[in-house]
């Protein structure tokens, strides 16, 4: 019944929708007047629909403020995160819960418009913090998917992120790192990894902290200066700055 209906939305979007009027992403759905938090579908690169969770209230509700296009999102560990190189590609998982859009989704978003990025951390006492900046883009393929990301501002999260600019994407089956080992297979997760990393969001969903295998859960580490405290909830998710 559901992917029925699945089905028939995506008939009836392409069978009355131009180039022009479709959703890019969820900015344009924002714009279009969609406010609610929740599940979409767009068209990253014009053709084939992409279910999508669109965080339409972070950073308040002015005009230019809501539609950020979730990419990564954990909350509860219902899904496994260490995958080979072409499920990071192309994306997986459950976006009504945890999924990774896809890299190369990622690529056609960012190739032509500029975007900023939020990073919404949990921990397990329920505090929220974040940390944003303002130029976030992935490169194609044959790039590695590089990482750009510059202009940090701080939400209380620390900046975690900024060591990964420059880096190209690397899972276990792809090691790109600047490592001699393999990041990926070393700390059991997949991103844009270089001696190895400050963050790594797609690690192991640790339900607290475990010191015992350091490195290798969903931390964040400048939050907790520990990479060793898992979080319980995170999403990066990406806005169109005009
Ligand atoms: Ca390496």
């Amino acid at each position: 019944m559901v992917f029925l209906a699945v089905l028939l939305s995506v008939v009836l979007v392409n069978g009355c929708s131009t180039d022009e009027s479709t959703p890019v992403d969820c900015s344009d759905l924002y714009k279009a007047g969609q406010k609610l938090s929740g599940i979409y579908s767009i068209y990253p690169a014009g053709g084939a629909p992409v279910w999508v969770y669109c965080d339409m209230i972070s950073d308040g509700k002015d005009e230019d403020k809501g539609g950020w296009t979730v990419f990564q999102r954990r909350m509860d560990g219902s899904v496994n995160f260490y995958r080979p190189w072409n499920q990071y590609k192309r994306g997986f998982g459950n976006v009504e819960s945890e999924y990774w859009l896809g890299l190369e989704n990622m690529y056609q978003l960012t190739r032509n418009r500029k975007y900023m990025l939020r990073v919404d951390l949990e921990d397990f006492t329920g505090k929220n913090v974040f940390a944003q900046y303002s130029s976030f883009s992935v490169g194609c393929e044959t790039d590695g998917y590089k990482l750009l990301v510059s202009g940090f501002s701080n939400g209380g999260a620390g900046d975690s992120l900024s060591y990964h600019s420059g880096m190209k994407f690397s899972t276990f089956d792809k090691d790109q790192d600047t490592w001699p080992n393999n990041c990926a297979k070393s700390f059991l997760g997949a991103f844009w990894y270089g001696a190895c990393h400050h963050a790594n969001p797609n690690g192991v969903y640790l339900g607290g902290e475990d010191p015992t295998i350091s490195g290798i859960g969903n931390f964040w580490y400048h939050y907790k200066n520990n990479n060793a405290v898992g979080l319980k909830s995170i999403n990066m998710k990406i806005r169109r700055v005009s």
